[in-house]
């Protein structure tokens, strides 16, 4: 009678385990910004808008190659300086909006910009859809 009371529990169980739904997946999101990682412009940076003005697949968060060229350097700080020294105050670049407050060049930026110098390669992006631009 016992025997056949734990085999009627382990049914019952194998029976509820199988009608219960599996436990959702849990989406990665490393950077916290709610965009998925599978889906996300900038994996290891914040970036919720997704903003990426050049269209590369590469965020603006993660993207401070305005040359196109794979890797942030010289020529890339020279188009920030550019903008940051000849559009005005504050300047207003969009592709150089690294922290998204809807303006481009400024302080903020610069901060940002330094840290994606360092850095070098634009990304890492899961929607590149330029390999040359965003590797
Ligand atoms: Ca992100
Ligand atoms: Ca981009
Ligand atoms: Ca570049
Ligand atoms: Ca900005």
């Amino acid at each position: 009678m016992r025997a056949r009371g734990i085999a009627g529990w382990a049914r019952a169980a194998a029976l509820l385990a199988a009608l219960l739904p599996a436990p959702a997946a849990r989406a990665a999101d490393q950077d916290a910004d709610g965009v998925d990682d599978s889906v996300d412009n900038c994996i290891d940076l914040a970036n919720a808008t997704q903003t990426d003005t050049d269209g590369d697949g590469c965020g603006n968060a993660c993207d401070a190659d305005y040359d196109q060229s794979g890797s942030v350097g010289a020529p890339d700080w020279n188009e920030f300086r550019f903008c940051a020294l000849t559009l005005g105050t504050p300047p207003c670049c969009p592709w150089a909006d690294h922290e998204g407050n809807g303006c481009g060049g400024d302080g903020g930026d610069l901060g940002v910009f330094r840290q994606l110098l360092q850095r070098r390669v634009p990304g890492p992006s899961a929607v590149s859809n330029d390999p040359v631009a965003c590797p």
